[in-house]
C-alpha cells in the first residue's frame, strides 16, 4: 500500500520531517520564501491526505475540490482567515492552527514596534547611515516616553495578554477592549476594560491584536483615528484588513495621530512605492510577528504533530474546529 502523502507549501528543514518519512510520503515546495504557484498546488494536492500551508495560500472551494483525499489542513499560523472554514467543515476536513507557541514572540515584536515608533529608532538609525550625525542638540530625534504611559490593547486574547504583561514591566496603565470582558486577565494584569471609544481617547499607544472577522474589518478607520490623541501611536500586529489604510495615511499626514508601527497590510507583500512607505512616521515590517527561529521551529513541529495525529486516527493538539 502507498504511504499517505503530506504536502507542505514551503521548504521545511529536513531534520523536522526525517522522523516521519518511514510512515509518510512528505513532499514540499522547494522554495523557502516564494509561495507555491497555484497550478503546482492544485496538482500536488490531488493525492494529498494532509496539507501544511501558510497564510498566504487561499484554501478555498476550488482547492478542496481538487483534493479528494484531504483529511487535514494544518495552517502555519494562529490566524486562519485564509481558509474557507465552511467548505472544510462540509468535507469533514480537520483544520488546525498554531496558537500558544507564537504568543510571546509576537508580543515581543509588538513591543519592538511600539518602542521603534515612540523612540524613532529607524529614523535615528538612518541618521547615522545617511551620514547626517555632524552635530547634536537636546531635542535631536526626541521621541515620546513609553514608561508610565497608557496602552490600549484591542483584542485581549493570548497575544493581547502577553503585550499587557510586557506593559506592566514599563509601569504603563493598561486599558483593553475585547468582545467580552476577561476578569481573570484584569486581575492578573491590572488591566482595565473600557469601551472602544474610551480606549481610543485615553491611550497613548493603541495596539491592534484582533483577529480579522466581518466585525473587525476596517475597525480602524477615519472615525477611529480621529478619536485617538494627536500624540497617539497606532500599532498593528494582527491583520492589515482591520485598518482602512487610506484613513491611516491621512491621519498620519495631517497629524491626527503621531506615528504607526505596522507588521501587516491589506495586500501583502507591499513595496517601497506604497503610500504608507513614503511617511517618516511609519515603521513597517514584512509580517514577521512570529518570525524567530525558535518559534518557527515550534510552529512547524506543531503543524506536523497535528497532521500526523489526524492521519493516524487521533485528535489534533490544536484544532480550529
Ligand atoms: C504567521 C500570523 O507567522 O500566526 C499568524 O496568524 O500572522 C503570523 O504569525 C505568518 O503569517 C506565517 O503564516
Amino acid at each position: 500500500m502507498k504511504k499517505p502523502l503530506i504536502y507542505i507549501t514551503r521548504k521545511i528543514p529536513e531534520e523536522l520531517i526525517a522522523p516521519y518519512t518511514n510512515s509518510f510520503r512528505i513532499k514540499f515546495w522547494e522554495k523557502e520564501n516564494d509561495p507555491v504557484p497555484e497550478n503546482v498546488l492544485l496538482r500536488e494536492i490531488k493525492e494529498a491526505e494532509g496539507l501544511i500551508c501558510m497564510l498566504s495560500e487561499q484554501i478555498n472551494q476550488q482547492l478542496l475540490d481538487a483534493a479528494p483525499h484531504l483529511k487535514v489542513i494544518a495552517n502555519l499560523a494562529v490566524g486562519f482567515d485564509n481558509i474557507d472554514m465552511e467548505a472544510a467543515k462540509a468535507r469533514n476536513i480537520a483544520v488546525t492552527n498554531t496558537p500558544d507557541v507564537l504568543t510571546e514572540t509576537t508580543a515581543d515584536l509588538g513591543f519592538a514596534l511600539l518602542m521603534a515608533t515612540a523612540r524613532r529608532l529607524m529614523e535615528a538609525n538612518d541618521y547615522i547611515r545617511k551620514d547626517k550625525w555632524d552635530n547634536w542638540g537636546p531635542y535631536l530625534l526626541a521621541g515620546s516616553d513609553i514608561h508610565h504611559k497608557t496602552i490600549g490593547i484591542v483584542g485581549m486574547g493570548r497575544i493581547g495578554q502577553a503585550i499587557a504583561r510586557r506593559a506592566k514591566g514599563f509601569e504603563m496603565e493598561v486599558l483593553y477592549h475585547n468582545r467580552s470582558r476577561n476578569v481573570e486577565a484584569e486581575e492578573q494584569l491590572n488591566a482595565t476594560y473600557t469601551d472602544f471609544d474610551t480606549l481610543l481617547h485615553h491611550s497613548d499607544f493603541v495596539v491592534s491584536v484582533v483577529p480579522l472577522t466581518g466585525e473587525t474589518e476596517q475597525l480602524f478607520n477615519k472615525t477611529t483615528f480621529h478619536k485617538m490623541k494627536d500624540t497617539g501611536i497606532f500599532i498593528n500586529i494582527s491583520r492589515g484588513a482591520v485598518v482602512d489604510e487610506t484613513a491611516l495615511e491621512n491621519a498620519l499626514v495631517t497629524g491626527e495621530i503621531k506615528a504607526a508601527g505596522l507588521d501587516v497590510f491589506v495586500e501583502e507583500p507591499i513595496h517601497a512605492d506604497h503610500p504608507l512607505m513614503q511617511l517618516k512616521n511609519v515603521v513597517a515590517l514584512p509580517h514577521i510577528g512570529s518570525a524567530s527561529t525558535e518559534t518557527r521551529t515550534a510552529m512547524w513541529k506543531l503543524c506536523l504533530d497535528n497532521t500526523l495525529s489526524v492521519l493516524t486516527g487521533g485528535q489534533p493538539k490544536t484544532p480550529v474546529w
